[in-house]
């Protein structure tokens, strides 16, 4: 199926350990261009022209020292967000709940570092300051989320 190649291509590119992967994580079916009047800072990327699979939208959060800007996004299921760490620490985008990691479907902690990593809504590892990590959403819902390293600072992707 079209769907679990694209989840495979995303798990081997982020198994790779770059963090500029963004475009490994759109969707096979291309979803409409959307713009989304909620959220307050919506940033949309275009993917290459070569992917051949028209507009997808990514959703950008800023990690800061403050927490995550916006706190919450909002993506079509099938949307990517990515996560750019402009803080001067380390940081580690998980699903709720700390520290299991298990809300979002299929997700835990445990994964990490195993043939599912790429899957799961996990960072499984710290994210430098400048760079980057990007999640692409198969299920819909709204997904709390935090840094794992900072389990204070809270955040949601709303995927509809
Ligand atoms: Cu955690």
């Amino acid at each position: 199926m079209v769907k679990r190649g694209w989840w495979i291509a995303v798990g081997a590119i982020l198994l790779g350990g770059t963090v500029f992967a963004v475009w490994g994580g759109k969707p096979a079916e291309a979803p409409g261009r959307r713009i989304d009047e909620s959220s307050a800072a919506p940033v949309e990327l275009q993917t290459p022209p070569d992917a051949g699979m028209g507009v997808a939208n990514i959703r950008v959060v800023k990690i800061t020292t403050e927490g995550f800007e916006p706190a919450s996004v909002t993506t079509k299921q099938g949307g990517t967000v990515m996560w750019i760490n402009e803080s001067d620490r380390n940081a580690w985008p998980a699903s709720a709940i700390h520290p299991v990691h298990t809300v979002y479907p299929g997700s835990s902690i445990q994964k990490c570092g195993g043939a599912d990593e790429g899957l799961i809504f996990d960072a499984c590892r710290s994210i430098a300051p400048g760079a980057s990590w990007s999640f692409t959403f198969g299920e819909i819902g709204t997904w709390r989320y935090h840094d794992h390293l900072r389990p204070s600072l809270i955040g949601a992707v709303v995927v509809e």
